[in-house]
This record gives structure tokens, sequence and C-alpha cells, in this order.
């Protein structure tokens, strides 16, 4: 059921909405301008109601939450989850504001978020990268969003208390159990609304239902997404959540946040740029080859490591230097005037790097398998129009998926991911 007092809005009533609040207002156009403005519902995503409202003045997005998700009706979901994006939003721009809109206005009955619009040449990355595109800064752009804000909500930057207020803060139940049927369960069985390209992957999908490696190693990282809470995670941070030029990202879409794995967050976004890689080759044609953007996406998956790992690392150690590191950053133990302290440190972050890498490694595989085995599919490989040429994509996809899923201990280095991505595709 939905909030009390709750109505859907619709392109006509968004507008009365806005027009009646003037500071929301005056962003889209001078009192009394609001009959000119033109709106359009652009959500493209599997869960909300997404308007862009532009007038002489600028515009505005209002995204709104129903009693359920857009893509399945009969499926309710919390509202709250639009209370939980606007608060985790806010948080994000804190602490990285030039990677993540501004939220102008949250209403908790009507369950929505007034936030800044991202005009073109802004893209959603997934459909830009689809379509063959290159982002230049999106390594270093996404290793920033990444390290600052998950170093940030960690216990290495928070005190005791501070961290488990953010916890009592981010319950985001629901959502969390979602994640944990569609991504760590559903694709282990033959649940029902599980779908993929038949009948070429028929075997495969089955496959999958009887394999015991698997599906213990993906119960094994379901067991860290709800136990770990490690810091303020995005939690749906693939390339549908990004919207890019060539200069700027941001990070939209942050309902799924909560506290959990920092290697949720990091694998998602591998997965996703792995994803693009292997849709490539279903994609491109005699007159769009796609080898550059192959080798960009191959690139950017390891620089993002790479700069992601500088940047946590180097928030951590000036945490501890300066003495104002989290609970877990303590500089009368890790500091340089400690005994042992900067040794201690270095070692502490090396063997962090060193699990979190291998935790990302399995949550990247589960990722992959579930764009092709679970319900909710992606563009990179639907957009394929040859059906076998989309279901080569998906094997060789579901193929590295597994080995990373249940042998990410294999991988010492992002270098060796990639090496065994090119050796397979
Ligand atoms: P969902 O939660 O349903 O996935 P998203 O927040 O991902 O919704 O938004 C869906 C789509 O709406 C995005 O893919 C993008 O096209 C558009 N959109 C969302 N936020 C903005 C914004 N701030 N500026 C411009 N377009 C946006
Ligand atoms: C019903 S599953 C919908 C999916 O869309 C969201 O963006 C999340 O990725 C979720 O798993
Ligand atoms: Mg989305
Ligand atoms: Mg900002
Ligand atoms: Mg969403």
């Amino acid at each position: 059921s939905s909030v009390k007092g709750f109505r859907a809005l619709d392109v006509n009533t968004v507008v009365d909405y806005l027009a009646e609040r003037r500071d929301l207002a005056t962003r889209v156009g001078p009192s009394g301008s609001h009959a000119s403005w033109q709106v359009r519902e652009v959500g493209d995503g599997n869960i909300n109601y997404v308007y862009i409202v532009e007038g002489p003045s600028g515009g505005v997005v209002v995204k709104q939450g129903l009693p359920y998700i857009r893509i399945a009706h009969d499926w309710p979901l919390t509202q709250e989850r639009v209370r939980f994006e606007a608060d985790a939003l806010r948080e994000q721009a804190r602490l990285c504001p030039e990677h993540v809109p501004d939220v102008f206005h949250f209403d908790a009955q009507l369950c929505l978020i007034v936030m800044q619009y991202l005009p073109p040449p802004h893209d959603v990355a997934r459909r830009a990268l689809t379509a063959g595109r290159t982002f230049p800064k999106l390594a270093q752009h996404m290793a920033t969003f990444m390290a600052r804000t998950l170093f940030g909500t960690s216990l290495f930057a928070l005190d005791a208390k501070t961290w488990r207020a953010q916890l009592a803060r981010f319950q985001n139940g629901q959502i969390c159990q979602l994640t944990e049927q569609v991504i760590f369960t559903d694709p282990y069985y033959s649940a029902p609304v599980n779908r993929h390209t038949t009948p070429q992957l028929d075997s495969l999908a089955a496959q999958f239902q009887a394999d015991v490696p698997a599906k213990v190693a993906a119960t094994a990282l379901k067991s860290r997404f709800m136990e770990r809470q490690q810091a303020l995670l995005h939690g749906d941070l693939h390339t549908g959540s990004l919207m890019c030029t060539e200069d700027t990202t941001y990070v939209i879409d942050a309902e799924f946040a909560f506290c959990g794995p920092i290697a949720f967050d990091v694998g998602k976004m591998i997965a996703n740029l792995l994803i693009a890689y292997f849709a490539s080759f279903g994609l491109e044609t005699a007159e769009q080859p796609r080898a550059k953007q192959r080798q960009w996406l191959v690139q950017v998956t390891a620089d993002m490591w790479h700069l992601f790992e500088r940047e946590f690392r180097s928030l951590w150690s000036a945490a501890v230097k300066e003495g104002h590191g989290g609970e877990l950053a303590l500089d009368v133990l890790f500091g340089p005037k400690a005994p042992a302290g900067t040794q201690t440190l270095e070692a502490l972050q090396d063997k962090f790097f060193r699990e979190l890498l291998r935790d990302c490694l399995g949550y990247a595989g589960a990722v992959i398998i579930r764009r092709i085995l679970g319900i909710a599919h992606v563009i990179d490989y639907e957009s394929i129009k040859d059906v076998d040429a989309r279901a080569a994509a998906e094997k060789v996809s579901l193929q590295v998926g597994r080995s990373l899923l249940v042998d990410a201990p294999a991988f010492e280095s992002i270098e060796a991911v990639i090496a065994h991505v090119q050796e397979v595709q």
C-alpha cells in the first residue's frame, strides 16, 4: 500500500506541483510562465518515474517512487526508498559535490525528489557505451567518487558514535532484500522472474542451477553483503546510474543506499564495464568496429581500480597522520609517532586492498551473471539484434563471471583479470 496522502503525478500535475512552490518554480521560469513549460517522463530505469521540466529559466528533474516497481506493477516496493535516496544523495554531495546532483527538495508524502537537471550532452553511461562511445575522465571521476564516499562513511573516517548513527539512519531493509534475492539467489535456481536468451542459453542456465561451487560462492557473497556494514554504499553503482559528458560524471539513483561492504559498489562498477566490453563484440559492425572502445574499456577498468586504491589510501594515510582519522585509523596506534606506526599502517592498507580486490571480483562475477540469467537485463546485451551474436556475448560473459565468482582469489591483480578477459574473448 502507498504512503498516506500519496498520489502519483503525471506530466500535467508535475507542473502544478512545481508552480505552487515558489523556490522550485523560479528555477524553471518566472511567476505565471508555467503554461509554457515543457515536460517529459524519461524514466528508463527499472523502478521509478522521472520527469524533466524545462522553462525559460532552466530545468529540474522530479523523480517519484510509486508503491511498486516500474517494470513489474505486481511487485510492491517500499516508497521509503525515496527518502533513502534523498538522504544518500545529500551525504554523497557533502563528500564529493562535483559528481553528485544537488537535491533541491524532498517530499515524504508524495515520495518525490526535485533535483538538479543534467542536460545534454549528459547521457546515461550505459546508453552511450552501448552506442560505442568512450569518456576520457570516467576512471578518474569514478575513482574519486568511490574513494571519497566510501572512505568518508567508513570507520577509517568516522568515530564509532557517528558511524552507529549512520547505521541507524540507513536501514534500507526492503531494498536490500530485493538485491539479496535478484543478485545472490534467483540466478542459481529456477526463480519464476528469471529469464534468459532461449533456447541458446537453456543448458547454461540449467548448469548454473546445479553448480555447487557457484551457489556456495554466491551464498558467501550474500552473507558478506548482509553482515558487513563497512560504509554507506551507493548500492546500485552501475553504468545506468552514471550521467556523463567528456568532462563531467554525475552519479544518480542512490535509492539502494545502505551500510554494506565497500567491495559491492566497486565490484558492480567493474562488472558493468566488463559487460560493456563483452557486449561490444555483438554490437560492432563493419562500419563501426569497436576494438578501440574495447581497449579503452579494459584500460578504464584497470585505471579506475588503481586510482581508487591510490585515492582511498591517501585519504586514509592523511587522516592518520593529521590526527583526524576515525575509530579504525587512530594516530596513537598507526601514526608516524607511534612505535612501528607507519609500517603498521602500510601493512594494514596492503591487507585491506588485497582482500578488497578479491571481494570486488567475486561481486563483479555475481553481477555479470545476474544480468544474463536473472530478472533485470541490460541494454548492452539487449541491443544486439542478432540473437545468436547476443547469446555468444552472453556465454563468454557467463564464463568469465563464473571464474570471478568462484575463483576470485586466483586473480592477484586487476591486470590478471583483464588478461583473462582478453584471453577468453
Ligand atoms: P530508476 O531508479 O528508475 O532507475 P533513475 O534515477 O536511474 O531511475 O533515473 C532514470 C532515468 O532518468 C535516467 O536513466 C536518466 O535518463 C533520467 N534522469 C535521472 N536523473 C536525472 C537528472 N538528474 N538529470 C537528467 N536526467 C536524469
Ligand atoms: C527487480 S530488479 C531491479 C534492478 O534494478 C535496479 O536498478 C537494481 O539494479 C535492481 O536489482
Ligand atoms: Mg536507475
Ligand atoms: Mg553537485
Ligand atoms: Mg533506481
